[in-house]
């Protein structure tokens, strides 16, 4: 497998190098201002893309030489589910066995990126069929090892970036989730970069030592997503019925016997049928008359990302899936040295949307793929997906597909592969045989505050700094921050068990301008403190607003400077507004070495500082964050999906 890194990187090396002959012929590409800054650098051109991942696995510099759009098409002769499809002669199987999760993977030191005032995005089409994605990835995997939906780490291991620059001017456009994404790295550097409709977080790096986020300039997440998580379920789920219908499966579904070729074929279809409105551009009112069905699965009402949504996060080992820290973690485990300093983050919209979760005998009901076997929709009216109201159960594609791979897992058809992995599925034979019945009834119970792969909803924040010691987030701007939640789902047997407990009733979240959960101070002698320093929020939309919202067991951080306008109030919308919200548990006395020190210059008065009295919740706290904290290390998701699913 060593090999197989190795041809790669030539690979890619090479095609770079026959492009360089370009470069000196095109006099648009001579950028006079930065000429001197990549100089050496190697030109990247959209060629350099069409057989995928761009992969970086040496020290060396680069430079975009032209607007580049990252849509590999391998065979459009192929159904849609299969067209951007990794050859997996070139591509390792388990890495990339869900398809190319980035656009660029680095997973060397001393790499430099200069986006040379171009830009570089993800097609929409693209990020309609993969969902899970990244324009720069700082590793050769999405995730850690046995972390996450399927086992992402080759032979070869994880192999994270350290020492990138990835320089402005220039644009990191559309993306399904990250701009900048990463999990171990050190020395990072993102600075001057113009970044816009990214989904998930423009940058998000998971336990990093030292990065600089400088600089930046966030234009808008997106705001033109078709279609909400469901989509990306079925697009999933489709690559087991593929295999199912190879080996002609075949079983009874609402009583009557159904091959997985008729449900395949539908699930086809509808797929199809939803990259047509987007390939086409098609109005949600053409979606709707037009494919009724496709439209009532899939289509996103509020265009933005139907689930965690921010600007910068900050975090420690492994994936911001779970709720938000509270105890410190080992050093090891967190982030250290971060600044998130000057940039300007504006027009951030995000929908939180609860997907109510079936459980049966305690666990969480989910697909092969982590996906929520979802029931029904936590809000609307035509909220019915897998089940009617007498209980029985109601046929959809989707369902249809999970239901019939989960059987095939059961009945141990499936051998677990690289490409479809079987280990993560937990749908039961209780509801495999329910589906499979025309008339059996079932009284579902929902767990709640989770989104569509069960992950933790958070609300929206837009600079998350969590698990970290030593950080600075000063002179950064937030601007027109909307949040389109719905309300919260009533109907809850259980919430979610890596959840924020200190308010269940604000399951779809508060808006939150910074959060950080779980920090301390620079250096183990905890001699200087973080800082929290001249940032200015204005323009909030939301129900429950906090400006800086200190969480969990945070200490040795000074706040001062901030702005908060909050001249929009009162409004009818916000119920509560705080600039500022400590636990009463933290030392806040002034001076402290370890406390969390208000500056006077914050412009606020006491009735702006909430100050959270929840001490009676704190051994059910201790008890989520050593949840928390084993998801962190990883064992847990040897199980496979969200391992809260499980319990
Ligand atoms: C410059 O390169 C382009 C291809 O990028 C080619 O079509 C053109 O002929 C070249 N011009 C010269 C003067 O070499
Ligand atoms: C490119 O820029 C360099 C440095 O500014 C300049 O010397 C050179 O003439 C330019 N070349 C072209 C083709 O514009
Ligand atoms: C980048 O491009 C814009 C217009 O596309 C131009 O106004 C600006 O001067 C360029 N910046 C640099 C550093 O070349
Ligand atoms: C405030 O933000 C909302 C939504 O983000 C936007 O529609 C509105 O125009 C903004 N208002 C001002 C005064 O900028
Ligand atoms: C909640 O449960 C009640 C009683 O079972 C039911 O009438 C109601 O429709 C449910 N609401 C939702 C949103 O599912
Ligand atoms: C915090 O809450 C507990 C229990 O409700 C109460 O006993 C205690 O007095 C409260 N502390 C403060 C400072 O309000
Ligand atoms: C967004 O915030 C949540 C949680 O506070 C509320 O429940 C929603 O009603 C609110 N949505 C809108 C559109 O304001």
């Amino acid at each position: 497998m060593k090999l197989l890194g190795f041809f790669i990187s030539s690979l890619s090396i090479h095609s770079s190098f026959a492009k360089g002959r370009r470069l000196a012929n095109n006099s648009k590409n001579n950028i006079s201002s930065d000429v001197n800054l990549v100089e050496g650098a190697k030109c990247l051109y959209n060629e350099d893309f069409e057989k995928g991942t761009l992969i970086i696995d040496a020290p060396g510099k680069y430079k975009l030489c032209e607007d580049i759009i990252f849509d590999p098409i391998q065979d459009r002769t192929l159904p849609i589910t299969e067209m951007y499809l990794p050859d997996f002669s070139v591509y390792d199987e388990k890495a990339y066995g869900m398809g190319f999760f980035a656009a660029i993977a680095v997973s060397a030191s001393d790499v430099e990126i200069y986006l040379n005032n171009f830009s570089i995005e993800q097609s929409a089409s693209h990020a309609l069929m993969q969902r899970f994605f990244a324009i720069i990835e700082l590793a050769n995997s999405p995730f850690l090892d046995s972390v996450g939906p399927a086992q992402f780490v080759g032979d070869d291991g994880f192999k994270s970036a350290s020492k990138v620059l990835i320089q402005g001017p220039g644009r990191i456009g559309r993306s399904a989730h990250h701009g900048v994404h990463g999990n171990e790295n050190q020395d990072i550097t993102i600075k001057d970069v113009t970044f816009q409709d990214f989904e998930v977080a423009a940058v998000a790096l998971n336990n990093v030592d030292n990065a600089v986020i400088q600089n930046n300039k966030i234009l808008n997440n997106r705001h033109d997503v078709p279609i909400i998580g469901a989509f990306s379920a079925a697009t999933q789920i489709s690559h087991y019925g593929k295999a199912l219908r190879d080996m002609n499966f075949g079983m009874k579904i609402k009583g009557v016997y159904t091959t997985a070729e008729e449900v395949y074929n539908s699930l086809l279809k509808m797929i199809e049928n939803t990259y047509f409105v987007e390939s086409r551009n098609k109005s949600p009112t053409f979606f709707q008359k037009r494919f009724p069905n496709e439209y009532h699965l899939f289509h996103n009402k509020n265009q933005v990302v139907d689930g965690p949504c921010y600007a910068f996060v900050i975090h420690g080992k492994g994936p911001a899936v779970g709720g938000f820290g509270f105890d410190l973690a080992e050093s090891s485990k967190m982030s250290s040295n971060i600044h998130i300093k000057d940039n300007t983050i504006d027009n951030i919209k995000c929908w939180t949307n609860e997907v109510p979760a079936t459980v049966v005998d305690g666990v969480v009901q989910n697909d092969a793929r982590g996906a929520i076997l979802q029931l029904i929709k936590s809000t609307s009216n035509d909220n019915l997906l897998a089940i009617n109201n007498d209980g029985t159960y109601k046929r959809n594609p989707v369902a249809d597909m999970q239901i019939m791979t989960a059987s095939a897992i059961q009945q141990g058809l499936l051998d677990d592969n690289p490409v479809l992995q079987t280990v993560v599925n937990t749908i039961s034979p209780s509801i495999v045989e329910w589906a499979s019945s025309s008339n059996d009834v079932l009284t579902p119970q929902y767990r709640c505050n989770g989104d569509s792969m069960h992950h933790t909803v958070k609300g929206m924040n837009v600079i998350r700094v969590e698990d970290c010691e030593g950080f600075t987030i000063s002179g950064n701007t937030m601007n027109n921050i909307e949040n389109l939640s719905d309300t919260a789902f009533e109907n809850c047997s259980s919430y979610h068990l890596g959840a924020s407990i200190e308010d269940t009733t604000t399951q779809v979240g508060s808006v939150r301008g910074i959060s950080v959960a779980a920090v301390t101070g620079y250096g183990t002698e905890f001699q200087s403190k973080s800082h929290i320093v001249s940032n200015v929020l204005s323009n909030v939309t939301g129900r429950i607003i906090i400006g800086v919202d200190v969480q969990g067991k945070s200490e040795s951080c000074y706040i001062d400077h901030n702005n908060f306008d909050d001249s929009f109030l009162p409004r009818d919308d916000v119920e509560e507004c705080y600039a500022l919200r400590l636990r009463q548990f933290v030392d806040s006395s002034v001076d402290g070495l370890q406390s969390i020190d208000i500056g006077p210059n914050n412009g606020i008065d006491e009735s702006q500082i909430e100050m959270l009295n929840i001490s009676t919740d704190f051994e059910r706290m201790r008890k989520l964050d050593e949840l928390h904290k084993k998801m962190n290390i990883g064992s847990e998701w040897k199980l496979g999906g969200c391992p809260f699913g499980r319990r």
